[in-house]
Parts: structure tokens; C-alpha cells; sequence
């Protein structure tokens, strides 16, 4: 088979991301497309942290149809795959790619970059960059929301488990069980919180609190969870820890595997996200969303998130669309005083039937793990 091997190398550098995302395409590879993949990672706490198999004690080990390697440093002699995959642009072994220079044909080499709708993307998606010295060629692969991009992951089947799951009422009951919490009784509303740290969140838990209906926070152990445990007067919390105030129960619970994390996204009626996977991972869940785009210094967050809102918002209600435009940038901005969490609850509806939309929207083109693969193949 033409380009049946596989290496993708990911260096954690901070959070869960960038291992989040590389072991879904690893795995999407391998399981949808028969692929032998290796899975390259300079530490595996973080990975253990998404799938609790891993172990870290290990230098090499399988998962799922993965072969997955600590990255050694120095980087061992190792016969180059037929595609290596540079996710978010980490620098490969020097000794690596004069091996990749030596192969024939040399490996088709991908740096996979980070997701944005800003339009400066299309104008980079595909572009080749020459290795100063070595006779090898990178390829920019962006992934992204119109055709001409490179795709969001999304394995095959996923939407059709979205709503599966959550036309079901067994299953949604089976897995609130399974996290420890109690039901949801029809006025409920659930939310799940997954942010950075964030000046705006004592104002967040207030207006749940002082809401008329009950709210259930569901709070994944992260850094938002200093900013809760203030709310509640606490210098810290402990995962499985209930916190209750006025009509706001706020359920700590443990950093969860992956696969039960992204269930979290489809059963919850609204989630809080944050960075890139799971961002996109609460697209997928139909439901919706508010997303913190990773801060940078700069404010070069800024304009990620100026250009996803209109294309996000385009078709709802103008009132509607302001009204979570402003959540959206009040919760960014960490701006207490324009947070408005009641004005959004109001249009519950309308933004649970768009979020549903928008899903089946973007399922309609084809996923990133196909896509990535033809650009591999067009490269040989
Ligand atoms: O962890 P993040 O903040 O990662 C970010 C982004 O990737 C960003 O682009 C990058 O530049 C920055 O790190 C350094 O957020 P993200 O991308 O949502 O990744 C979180 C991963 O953790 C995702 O795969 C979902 C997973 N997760 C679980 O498996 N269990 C959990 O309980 C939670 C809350 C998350």
C-alpha cells in the first residue's frame, strides 16, 4: 500500500491539546484507514491524563492499533515512515530528518498547524517550505472550516453517536450514573466548564446562583478550578466535591478519559471550552458552546476569535447572535461587568437547534485524517 507508515511526532509543551489532537488523527489513522502508525511524545503524563492506559513508565507500547514511543532524546537511528507528521510545527531530531534526506523517495513531511477561520489561512494551506539544507520539503497543512482547507478531525460515524446518545434518555441516565451525579430533572440546566484561568468566573457562578431555574456546573479538574473554589470562599477544592450556592450546584470531578470527556460535551446543554480540541470537539456535540481561545500575550488570540464568531453566528437571530457575541467576548476579555449570562439563557432554544446546525453543517465536508491523507498522496 502507497504511504502505509506513519510517524507523527508531538512535543507537549503545555496543556493537553497538542497530545489530544495528535493522538485522535493517530488513532483515526490506524483504526479507520489501516494505517501503521507511530505516535512520538516527548512525556506521557499529559497523554496519561487523556487515556489513564498509558503507561508512563513505558518507552514504547500499543494502544488502540497505535504504536506509541517516548520521544528519546538523543533520537535513536530509526527507518523514516513514509509520512511524517510535525504536529504544531515541533522541530524534528536533526538526525531524524538527514534519515528522512537519505530515503528514497523521501517521506512526504506535514507540519500540521493550529486551527483557525482567519483568512491568511487559505493563502497558506499547502505551501511548501525547503529544508535550508537537506533535499526535503515540509508541507503547511491547516485545518479549517471551508474546503480548501485541510478539515476538522472527526471520525467516521461520530454524528450519528451524537445523536444517538442524546435521543436516548438510557444512555444519557447511564452515564450521569457512571460521573456520580444525580439525574437531571426537566428544569435543570447542565453545563460543563473547561477554561483557563479567568477573572470573569466568580461573576459566571453569581448569576448561576442568583438564576431562577437550577444550574449544575460540571467542573473537570483544570485551571478554572482555583477561580471556583474562590467563589466559594475555599482556598481549594478536591475532585468529586459538591459546592452548592443558592440555585448553582458545581460538581468538581476528576480530569476525565477523553472519549468520557467529549460525552460530557453531548450531554451537557451548554459547554464551556477552551484552546483547540476541545473547542471543536463541543462543535461535534450539537450543543452550545462558549469557547476561551488560548490567551497569548499579545492579543494574538484576538483575531481567531473575531474571525470564528461571524461565521458561527451567521444565520441566527441578530439579538440572539449579539447576545452571545458579548458572552463570548465578555468571557475572553475576562470582563465581569459584560457578562450577561441571563440575556443568553433567554435564547436557549434557538442556540440548541443552531448548534445542531452548525454540527450537520460541517459534517457535510469531508473529515481531516481523508483529507490529509489525499494531500499526502497528490505530494509523491
Ligand atoms: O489543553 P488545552 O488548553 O490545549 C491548548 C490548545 O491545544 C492550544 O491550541 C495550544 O496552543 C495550547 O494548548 C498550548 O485545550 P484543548 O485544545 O481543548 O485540549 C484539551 C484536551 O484535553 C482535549 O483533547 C480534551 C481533553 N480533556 C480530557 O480528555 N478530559 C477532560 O476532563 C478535559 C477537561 C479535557
Amino acid at each position: 500500500m502507497q504511504l502505509a507508515h506513519w510517524d507523527i511526532f508531538c512535543s507537549v509543551v503545555d496543556n493537553y491539546g497538542d497530545i489530544g489532537l495528535s493522538w485522535r488523527l493517530a488513532r483515526q489513522l490506524a483504526q479507520e484507514h489501516g494505517l501503521k502508525v507511530r505516535l512520538w511524545v516527548n512525556e506521557l503524563a499529559s497523554f496519561h491524563a487523556l487515556r489513564p492506559e498509558i503507561d508512563t513508565q513505558r518507552t514504547q507500547q500499543w494502544l488502540e492499533g497505535v504504536e506509541v514511543h517516548l520521544w528519546p532524546e538523543p533520537f535513536p537511528e530509526v527507518a523514516p515512515a513514509d509520512v511524517v507528521i510535525a504536529a504544531f510545527g515541533c522541530r524534528l531530531p536533526d538526525n531524524h530528518l538527514q534519515a528522512m534526506a537519505k530515503r528514497t523517495p523521501a517521506p512526504v513531511w506535514i507540519n500540521l498547524e493550529y486551527l483557525s477561520a482567519e483568512d491568511w489561512v487559505a493563502g497558506c494551506h499547502g505551501l511548501p517550505s525547503p529544508h535550508p539544507r537537506l533535499p526535503l520539503t515540509q508541507w503547511f497543512y491547516f485545518p479549517g472550516y471551508t474546503t480548501d482547507l485541510g478539515g476538522l478531525l472527526r471520525e467516521a460515524g461520530l454524528l450519528e453517536r451524537v445523536r444517538e446518545f442524546q435521543s436516548s434518555p438510557t444512555s444519557e441516565a447511564e452515564f450521569w450514573l457512571a460521573l456520580g451525579l444525580p439525574p437531571r430533572t426537566e428544569e435543570e440546566l447542565r453545563v460543563s466548564l473547561f477554561a483557563y484561568e479567568n477573572p470573569a468566573v466568580m461573576a459566571l457562578l453569581k448569576q448561576w446562583a442568583e438564576g431562577a431555574h437550577p444550574t449544575r456546573c460540571i467542573v473537570p479538574a483544570g485551571r478554572i478550578l482555583e477561580g471556583v473554589a474562590h467563589f466559594f470562599g475555599r482556598c481549594d477544592v478536591m475532585p468529586r466535591q459538591v459546592l452548592r450556592r443558592g440555585s448553582l450546584t458545581v460538581h468538581c470531578l476528576p480530569m476525565l478519559p477523553q472519549d468520557r470527556y467529549d460525552q460530557l460535551l453531548w450531554a451537557c446543554d451548554w459547554n464551556f471550552v477552551r484552546g483547540e480540541d476541545s473547542w471543536v470537539r463541543a462543535q461535534w456535540a450539537r450543543r452550545p458552546m462558549v469557547w476561551q481561545a488560548y490567551p497569548q500575550q499579545d492579543g494574538a488570540h484576538w483575531p481567531k476569535i473575531e474571525a470564528f464568531l461571524p461565521r458561527y453566528l451567521s444565520g441566527l437571530p441578530e439579538d440572539c447572535a449579539r447576545a452571545l457575541e458579548r458572552l463570548w467576548r465578555a468571557w475572553n476579555a475576562g470582563d465581569a461587568q459584560a457578562l450577561s449570562w441571563p440575556t443568553v439563557a433567554t435564547w436557549k432554544t434557538c442556540l440548541r437547534a443552531h448548534a445542531a446546525y452548525w454540527a450537520e453543517k460541517l459534517a457535510g465536508q469531508e473529515d481531516l485524517a481523508s483529507r490529509l491523507i489525499r494531500f499526502c498522496k497528490s505530494k509523491l
